[in-house]
């Protein structure tokens, strides 16, 4: 069962008090969002600017409030469009980010420009099950972080989502089957058509409403050992 489990992996953030969104962010996966643990999450990043000027500067900040696994690669457009990038820093939020930060001159690029920013990496090993938010939010705002469109810091939104999904009889989504799924396995083992223990849903591999023998068997099947 899915948890409605909402986690905010912060990807940029514009400067309090700005009235208007001048700039938007797509998040375009690259690959499947719904993953067992430890599988990578991978978005595209696309900032427009839709005010008027263009990109003049842009400091933003990749991290993570909630996921402890976040990476960034640089697309050699948003390299190309802006000078004295740092690729990464790190700020006093976040354990863990990049501090994209440019200055091109103003109306460098025009309205409506869309840069490709990079690719947003998030690892997934130990979260829990659940659907995660990838956003660019202006409530989340730091000191750092800003978009300068037309040489006026405003706000910046955007958001998509990845889902974890433990792997069937990986009980303890620990993205392995191993000895500790087995032994959690052999406490909710009731047999056919015997209900569910709470907490054993998981096992029931089978998705048949029971956890018995041939729960056992595709658990056996899925085994990695590791
Ligand atoms: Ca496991
Ligand atoms: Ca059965
Ligand atoms: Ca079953």
């Amino acid at each position: 069962m899915i948890r409605n489990t909402l986690l905010w992996i912060v990807v940029a953030v514009a400067l309090p008090g700005a009235l208007a969104l001048a700039g938007t962010v797509t998040f375009t996966p690259i690959g499947p969002t719904t993953v067992t643990p430890g599988t990578d999450v991978l978005f595209q990043l696309d900032v427009t600017a839709d005010a008027a000027g263009g990109f003049a500067t842009a400091d933003i900040i990749i991290g993570a409030n909630q996921a402890n696994d976040v990476r960034f690669v640089f697309d050699q457009a948003w390299l190309n469009a802006f000078i004295n990038i740092i690729s990464q820093n790190s700020d006093q939020f976040y354990a863990q980010d990049y501090y994209i930060s440019g200055n091109n001159g103003a109306s460098s690029n025009s309205v409506g420009t869309t840069i490709v920013a990079g690719v947003v990496i998030v690892g997934t090993l130990g979260l829990p099950e659940g659907t995660y938010t990838v956003k660019v939010d202006s409530a989340m705002d730091r000191q750092f972080s800003n978009l300068s469109i037309g040489g006026v810091k405003e706000t910046l939104l955007g958001a998509s989502s990845f889902t974890i999904q433990c792997a069937a009889a990986d009980g303890n989504c620990d993205g392995k089957v191993n000895a500790d799924d087995f032994s959690s396995m052999a406490a909710c083992l009731q047999g056919p058509g015997q209900p569910i223990l709470v907490g054993c849903g998981a096992y029931d591999t089978d998705a048949d409403g029971d956890v018995d023998v041939e729960d056992y068997a595709v658990l056996t099947n899925q085994y990695n050992g590791l």
